[in-house]
């Protein structure tokens, strides 16, 4: 069986640092002050957008269990929070349209339909895991699904991202990249020579910065110039929005416009996600640089799965007993994908000299 070092996190917790008192926050994110209207979604959306929330909220919190099982080794960045940024922005998305994203990346693979069995099984480094049990975490893919990583290297998916959208254009496909990245990634260089090029070149990206207002244990004014993300292009004339990334639908309703903007050959656009991570950095973040009450006041106050709950039972669309179903339907899904990950085998040591580039 794989049992996981818990080692220091160069991802995490041995440079998070509390934020001196002197330095000044930006206010709690208020989405009274970015939101317009939002459109409503039908009986239907609400479902689906509550069961895909759902899968991610539950296989991330068994994944954090799994982990302090030491069933799970090297990094592990949960997606806690954010469930309506990739859950909204799918929704919006075309079949053949693709998807690429950072380390914090296994409910973007859940959105994008990969098999939460497949998922859990590479965490745990198993044979039948997306990447053969050789990956991890932050390494999987599916060509299927149209999902291109997971990857390790802050913003070294947004040029990626670009590429993809630029093979879109030149295969005449009318296909939309949809690239995420961190509040942190977007003070990468790389970001604004992908800009440049995008916009230049007029390619068909999405690029959707999910600013959950730290970066590790950074808090978003101390670390940019500039805080709001939707500016980001400005210089390259590339249209940006703020967009309430708690709300699925006002994630959705920006998706499909920055989508339609992007398919009818208009260039890039971005988007910026006012979300916010509940767990820390990642797994080995005890998160000692913001407040018990930040965190419980997102929660209480912005839960995305719970706004969906709300407005399912105030319009008695389904009641409590059909959510509590529901619920259970997914914790199973959820049990059998770590069941299924626990005992699978391990991969064959001949694997160690497979799928290796020289
Ligand atoms: C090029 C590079 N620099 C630094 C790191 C270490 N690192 C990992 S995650 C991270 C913070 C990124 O934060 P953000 O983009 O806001 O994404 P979030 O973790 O909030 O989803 C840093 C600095 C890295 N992996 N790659
Ligand atoms: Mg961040």
């Amino acid at each position: 069986m794989a049992v996981a070092k818990t080692k220091a996190d160069d991802q995490g917790a041995q440079s998070v640092q509390a934020a001196p008192d002197a330095v000044e926050r930006r206010p709690t994110f208020d989405p009274e002050e970015i939101a317009g209207p939002v459109p409503d979604f039908t009986k239907e959306m609400e479902l689906k957008a509550l069961g895909q929330m759902l899968l991610i909220r539950r296989f991330e919190e068994k994944s954090g269990q799994m982990y302090g099982m030491g069933l799970i080794g090297g990094f592990c960045h949960l997606y806690i929070g954010q469930e309506a940024v990739v859950v909204g922005m799918k929704l919006a998305m075309r079949d053949g349209d693709q998807m690429i994203t950072g380390y914090r990346d296994h409910g973007h693979m859940l959105a994008c339909g990969m098999a939460p069995k497949g998922v859990m099984a590479e965490l745990t480094g198993r044979r039948d895991g997306y990447s053969k049990g050789k990956g991890g975490s932050m390494h999987m893919f599916s060509l299927e699904k149209r999902f291109f990583g997971g990857h390790g290297i802050v913003a070294a998916q947004v040029p990626l991202g670009t590429g993809l959208a630029f093979a879109n254009n030149y295969r005449g496909n009318n296909g939309v990249c949809v690239t995420f990245l961190g509040d942190g990634a977007a003070n990468q260089g790389q970001v604004y020579e992908s800009f440049n090029m995008a916009e230049l070149w007029k390619l068909p990206v999405v690029y959707v910065i999910e600013n959950n207002r730290y970066a590790m244990g950074t808090a978003v004014s101390r670390s940019s110039a500039q805080t709001n993300f939707a500016k980001r292009g400005t210089s390259f004339a590339i249209p940006g929005r703020q967009v309430d990334g708690m709300d699925v639908r006002a994630v959705k309703a920006a998706g499909d416009e920055a989508i339609a903007w992007c398919r009818d050959g208009n260039g890039p656009y971005i988007l910026e996600m006012m979300t916010y991570r509940y767990r820390g950095h990642s797994m080995s973040d005890p998160a000692k640089y913001r407040s018990k009450e930040e965190v419980d006041k997102m929660r209480t106050e912005h839960d995305p799965i719970e706004q969906v709950r709300q407005r399912l039972l105030a319009k008695k669309w389904v009641s409590e007993e059909q959510l509590k179903e529901l619920d259970a339907s997914v914790r199973a899904v959820v049990n059998e994908a770590s069941e299924f990950a626990t005992h699978d085998p391990e991969p064959d040591p001949a694997e160690l000299y497979t799928d290796v580039y020289r």
